[in-house]
C-alpha cells in the first residue's frame, strides 16, 4: 500500500480483507488454493475463489468484446513475450511491477518461447492507442500498432485479473483471464485529468501516483494548474520570486511549495512512462495575484498585493497596457515550453473579471504568439472565445448546462472557426464538486455531482450547433481549494474520474449507467487492494464485504 495513503474511512474494507487473509493462512486454507473475498476476521465465512471477470467488465468498456474458449492462468511458469522493441520491453516491465508482487510469481521477459503473455507490436487497424487482446487456454496476446495501445491493452489485461492482483503482498490467486477477444480503441484523442497544485500544492510523489492510476483508465493527459491567486509552483529562472515568494503559502495559509525544474522533469518522465503526455497550464490575465505580489511593475499601480490564502476568484490581473506584462508572458512560456515536450501549453484565460475586454483582447492577441513562437499549441479555458482563439487552438469548456445561450454560441462560433473542443462541464466532471449535500470536502457552486451525473452524459451531443466530430475530448478537473492531503484527491476522483475516462474512450453505444455501475462496483475490490480512499457511492453495487 502506498505510504502516502492517509485512511480516513472508518470502514477499513482493506485491512478486513487483509486480515481475513492471514486468518486464512494461519487455518491452512492457503494450501486449497482458495482465497477469501469477503468476511471479517470474526466471522470468517468459508473462502471461495474469485469469480472469473467477465471480459467485457472493464473501465473503459472496451469497443468490441467477443467471449469465446476457455481461460488463460497466469502461473508460475509464465513468461512475458517481448519482440525486443525498447518501448515495448519497458511496457512488459511495467507489467511485471504490476503481477510480481501479487502473484508472488517470477514472470521472467523475455523474446523467446511460447504461450505465456506476449506484447507484440504490428501494424493493425487500432490506430495510435488501440490494441487487440487475445486470450485462450495457451496465452494472452496483446497486439498494438503503437506501444500506446500496447500500454492500454496491458490496463485491460490488468482488469481482467482479479482486484487482488494489485497488492504489494503475495495474495492467492488463481490469476485467470478470461478467453476471447477485444479489440478496442478510444472515441476521443483527448481524455485529460486536471490537477490543481496552486490552490494547495502536492509533491512530486503524490502527482506520480495520481498519474498511475489515471493510467488504469486509460487517461492520456495530465493538466497541471501550475498557478493561480494562491500559488505559483513551477520554477521560472528569470523571474525567480514567482516561487521564492509567490509560491510560499497556499489556501488557508498553510506552507506552499514550488517545483524545481528538475521536479517537473521527473513528473513529466513519469507520465510519458505511464504514457501521458503534461499540459502545463500558467492562468493569465487573470488569476495572477500570487505574480502580482512577487513583482510589482507587473501591476497597474506598481504595487504589489500581498500575497493571497482565500478562495475567491476573479480579483486579480496582469496589467494589459504595460509593455513588461509581455516580457513576463514570454519569459514564462518560453521557459515552460522547454520543460515541455508534449505539443499543448494551457494559458487559462478564465474568470478574468478584473481585466476590461479590450485588455483581455489585447492581452491574448499577443500572448497566444508567443505560445506559438516556442513551437506549442494554444489552450485556454472557454473564455477565450470571447476573443480571438489562435489558429489550432484548443478551448476548454467549463460552463454547464444551464449555462446560457450567448456563451455557447461563441463557443460553437469559435470551433466552427476551427478550434478544438475539451469538454469540462463543471456540472459533470468537475471533481471538485461534493457527491451530496453531506460530502464534508469540495464546494458546490455548479452543482451535487453524484456518480451517475459526472457519467451519464454524451460529449457527442452536449454542446448545440458543435458537431460530434469536432469534440476532441474530455478533461475531468479536479480543483483543490479544499483539498490538501493525497487521501481527500482519491475521495473526489474516485469513483468519479473513471466514468469520465470511460466517456473519452468508449463508443456511445456502449453507454449504459446500469450496465456501467457493475462495471465500477468491480472496481472497489481493486481499489482497495491499490489502497485508495474512495467514496462508497450508494448508487454503485459494490461487492458485499
Ligand atoms: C472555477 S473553472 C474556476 C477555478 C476554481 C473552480 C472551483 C475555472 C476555469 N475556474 O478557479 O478553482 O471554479 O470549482
Amino acid at each position: 500500500m502506498s505510504p502516502l495513503l492517509r485512511r480516513r474511512d472508518t470502514t477499513p474494507r482493506t485491512s478486513r480483507l487483509l486480515g481475513a487473509l492471514l486468518l486464512v493462512a494461519a487455518t491452512g486454507a492457503l494450501a486449497t488454493g482458495a482465497v477469501p473475498t469477503g468476511g471479517t476476521a470474526d466471522a470468517a465465512p468459508a473462502p471461495r475463489p474469485p469469480g472469473l471477470t467477465p471480459l467485457d467488465r472493464v473501465i473503459p468498456a472496451p469497443a468490441v468484446v467477443r467471449p469465446a474458449g476457455g481461460p488463460y492462468t497466469v502461473t508460475p511458469g509464465t513468461h512475458i513475450r517481448v519482440d525486443g522493441d525498447p518501448e515495448t520491453l519497458r511496457i512488459a516491465e511495467y507489467l511485471a511491477d504490476v503481477l510480481r508482487p501479487s502473484t508472488g510469481f517470477r514472470l521472467p521477459i523475455t523474446d523467446r518461447g511460447y504461450g505465456g503473455i506476449r506484447l507484440r507490436l504490428a501494424d493493425g487497424p487500432h490506430g495510435a492507442e488501440g490494441y487487440r487482446l487475445d486470450s485462450g487456454p495457451d496465452g494472452v496476446v496483446v497486439t498494438a500498432g503503437k506501444p500506446a495501445g500496447l500500454f492500454h491493452g496491458v490496463q485491460t489485461l490488468r482488469q481482467l485479473l482479479p482486484g487482488t492482483v494489485e497488492a504489494d503482498t503475495v495474495q492467492l490467486g488463481p490469476w485467470r483471464v478470461a478467453g476471447g477477444t477485444i479489440e478496442d480503441t478510444p472515441r476521443y484523442a483527448w481524455r485529460g485529468a486536471m490537477l490543481d497544485v496552486s490552490r494547495h500544492f502536492f509533491g512530486v510523489d503524490t502527482v506520480k501516483e495520481y498519474i498511475d492510476r489515471l493510467a488504469l483508465y486509460k487517461i492520456n493527459k495530465l493538466h497541471l494548474h501550475l498557478s493561480d491567486d494562491q500559488g505559483w509552483r513551477i520554477a521560472v529562472d528569470s523571474w525567480p520570486r514567482l516561487t521564492s515568494h509567490g509560491g510560499s503559502t497556499a489556501v488557508g495559509g498553510g506552507a506552499g511549495g514550488f517545483y524545481t525544474k528538475a521536479d517537473y522533469r521527473e513528473i513529466v518522465r513519469h507520465a510519458a512512462s505511464r504514457h501521458l503526455e503534461v499540459v502545463p497550464e500558467v492562468d493569465m490575465p487573470g488569476h495572477t495575484n500570487a505574480a502580482l505580489a512577487s513583482y510589482p511593475e507587473l501591476n497597474c499601480d506598481d504595487v504589489a498585493p500581498p500575497l493571497y490564502t482565500g478562495i475567491k476568484v476573479g480579483f486579480s490581473s496582469l496589467c494589459a497596457g504595460k509593455d513588461v506584462t509581455y516580457d513576463f508572458a514570454e519569459d514564462v512560456v518560453r521557459e515552460l515550453a522547454a520543460l515541455t515536450p508534449g505539443r499543448y501549453l494551457h494559458i487559462g484565460g478564465d474568470e478574468a473579471h478584473s481585466t476590461s475586454h479590450d485588455d483581455y483582447v489585447t492581452f491574448m492577441d499577443r500572448v497566444q504568439p508567443l505560445v506559438a513562437k516556442y513551437g506549442k499549441t494554444v489552450v485556454a479555458w472557454h473564455q477565450l472565445s470571447g476573443a480571438t482563439p489562435a489558429k489550432g487552438a484548443l478551448i476548454q469548456y467549463w460552463g454547464m448546462d444551464r449555462t446560457g445561450d450567448p456563451e455557447k454560441a461563441r463557443v460553437a462560433e469559435a470551433v466552427k472557426n476551427g478550434a478544438g473542443l475539451i469538454l469540462s462541464p463543471a456540472d459533470r466532471t468537475y471533481l471538485d464538486m461534493k457527491y451530496t449535500e453531506d460530502t464534508r470536502l469540495g464546494l458546490s457552486w455548479a452543482a451535487l455531482v453524484d456518480v451517475r451525473r459526472a457519467y451519464d452524459w454524451d460529449p457527442g451531443d452536449y454542446l448545440p450547433d458543435v458537431p460530434a466530430s469536432a469534440v476532441t475530448g474530455v478533461e475531468a478537473p479536479l480543483w483543490t481549494e479544499t483539498l490538501s492531503e493525497p487521501g481527500e484527491l482519491e475521495y473526489m476522483a474516485f469513483p468519479r474520474l473513471p466514468g469520465i475516462a470511460e466517456l473519452g474512450w468508449s463508443p456511445a453505444a456502449t453507454h449504459d449507467w446500469d450496465a456501467y455501475k457493475v462495471r465500477l462496483a468491480a472496481q472497489g475490490p481493486r481499489w482497495e487492494a491499490m489502497g485508495i480512499d474512495y467514496h462508497a457511492a450508494p448508487q454503485v453495487p459494490w461487492p458485499r464485504d
